[in-house]
């Protein structure tokens, strides 16, 4: 029963510090992105193409979430665009109070896509709400496609799935059909995607979609802003 306790404090807690930060998001007209995966599936790599290709389009800026290291932080930092990392020192997802911290280090008029980039885990990250507008989640074809049922919240809470590694497909025994009948019986609303960032596959649907949404945001919360376009 302490158990339960603990756990849903937690949760209170997190949500009420992610409305401080959705509030003060929205206030900006910022479109923010939770892009979450296992360990390795090219979160990173998907945002260094979605970067290169939209940045002198808008301004884009990433909280990296990784236990350790500042590796990820620094792949982004070579594309030239503001970049956080969090170092979470064992813990396995990004929080609210993490993400209130990080906003504080980023300037917030010049932003209007922020990603975040969560801690590679496919289970631990979609529980916690961090202020995004919309979960994004990727799975790579060599981890197979039996994990959308497997590890089914990740999925169910995502507005939008990448399939990465497209490329490398014929090497493996993922099953296209099922994966896309699985991800439909679980979250039928999701939009799809087929990456590949060695080929430099998919990108541009990607980037075309992003853009949308970061100008519907735009218009919804009748910000300010500019956008370079
Ligand atoms: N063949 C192939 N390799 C890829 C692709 N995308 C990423 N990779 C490789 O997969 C490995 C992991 O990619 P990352 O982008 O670091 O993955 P990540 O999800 O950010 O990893 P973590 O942050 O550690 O969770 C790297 O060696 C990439 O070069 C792809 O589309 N095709
Ligand atoms: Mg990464």
């Amino acid at each position: 029963m302490s158990e339960i306790k603990v756990v849903t404090n937690i949760l209170q807690t997190n949500d009420e510090i992610t409305a401080k930060n959705k509030e003060i998001l929205d206030e900006k007209g910022i479109y923010v992105v939770n892009l979450m995966s296992s360990p390795g599936s090219g979160k990173t790599s998907i945002l260094e193409k979605v970067i290169a290709k939209l940045k002198d389009d808008i301004k884009i800026a990433v909280i990296e979430g990784d236990i350790y290291t500042t590796k990820d932080a620094e792949r982004i930092e070579a594309q030239g665009i503001p970049v956080v990392q969090i170092n979470t020192g064992g813990a396995c997802h990004l929080d609210g109070d993490m993400i209130k911290n990080s906003l504080n280090s980023l300037n917030l008029d010049e932003v209007n896509l922020l990603v975040i980039e969560n801690v590679g885990n496919l289970v631990c990250p979609a529980e916690f709400e961090i202020g995004e507008d919309i979960k994004v989640c990727v799975l790579s074809t060599t981890e197979g496609n039996d994990k959308p049922l497997k590890y089914p919240l990740m999925f169910e809470k995502s507005g939008a799935v990448i399939l990465n590694k497209v490329d490398l497909m014929p090497f493996t025994n993922f099953n296209r059909e099922e994966f896309y009948s699985d991800i439909n019986s679980l979250n039928a609303n999701a939009i799809t995607f087929e990456t590949s960032c060695i080929k430099d596959e998919g990108i541009a649907e990607l980037c075309a979609w992003l853009i949308d949404k970061v100008f519907e945001k735009r218009k919804s919360k009748n910000s300010t802003y500019k956008i370079n376009f």
